[in-house]
């Protein structure tokens, strides 16, 4: 598995570059589920060169990528690639800027590789099991322990109104006490901000694995948390709520949800 990360280092650059090319381009643009679930075909066609990428070295490995270009692995046995070739299309559509492709790498069941490639910035976040969190190759500091009081949080104001998912009143004490909040739009991103100390926390109550594991994977490497909204470990299958930052942010937001 030597030099796996350079691979996908090298392979998340690549599709950076074809990203950057097209994004000025006319291109096909779909409503998935709802006028806030995008697709583009330039989302498809860099998880196909991305999957590509991947097989072309890797033959026996699995892929679960956000647009199901490639066959949806059963079980988390093996090497598994959990693609997101764009995260934040509504950010890349609209904004042309503060979108990602994220990939994490997980070898039976574990959590082994984590990259989140802010493609117009240019900053490579990675981290690799047991040798800390990276952006742009230079070394992140360990997250530093902050209660609400002292956070600026990442959290879409959507779970601060009436949702399917959450009781608006346990989220908006929290938008109360945080010295700040924010709303960036592309999971992954949020989570490597984090990881960065941009942000001391992220929460939303809507995530697949392909958003939250690459990030993940950055945070803990830094001493981190990230779990469910309950407090529970992820399961890397359904979608999920997640709740990411320091020990004490964490336990800190844990209070105010679950009383
Ligand atoms: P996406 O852009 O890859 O779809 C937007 O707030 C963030 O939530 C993005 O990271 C987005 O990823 C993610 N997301 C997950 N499920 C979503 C959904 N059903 N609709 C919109 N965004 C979703
Ligand atoms: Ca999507
Ligand atoms: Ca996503
Ligand atoms: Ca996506």
């Amino acid at each position: 598995m030597q030099g796996i990360e350079l691979h996908a280092i090298d392979l998340m650059k690549r599709a950076g570059k074809y990203i950057r090319q097209m994004i000025d381009h006319a291109y096909h643009i779909e409503e998935k589920t709802n006028k806030s679930d995008l697709v583009t075909e330039i989302d498809k066609n860099v998880e196909d060169l991305l999957i590509e990428g991947i097989l072309n070295q890797y033959p026996d490995h699995h892929i679960y990528g956000e647009e199901g270009r490639a066959a949806r692995p059963e079980t988390l046995g093996g090497t598994i690639w959990f693609v997101d070739p764009i995260d934040g299309t509504m950010n890349f559509i609209r904004q042309k800027r503060h979108f990602a492709i994220s990939i994490a790498i997980m070898v039976e069941g574990e959590l082994k590789y984590g990259f989140v490639y802010d493609v117009m910035a240019d900053e490579m976040f990675h981290s690799i099991k047991g040798l800390g969190a990276y952006e742009n190759g230079i070394r992140l500091a360990p997250i530093e322990e902050k209660p609400v009081r002292e956070a600026i949080i990442c959290m879409n104001a959507t779970w601060v109104t009436a949702n399917r998912r959450i009781d608006a009143a346990l989220l908006a004490p929290l938008v109360r006490d945080a010295v700040g909040v924010r709303a960036i739009g592309a999971a992954s991103l949020e989570l490597a901000w984090v990881a960065a100390g941009r942000v001391d926390g992220y929460i939303t109550m809507r995530n697949m694995p392909w958003d939250y594991a690459a990030g993940q994977m950055l945070i803990e490497e830094l001493g981190g948390r990230v779990g469910t909204i309950e407090g529970d470990a992820m399961t890397f299958q359904e979608q999920t709520s997640v709740l990411a930052g320091s020990r004490t942010f964490v336990a800190d937001v844990l209070t105010y949800v679950n009383k």
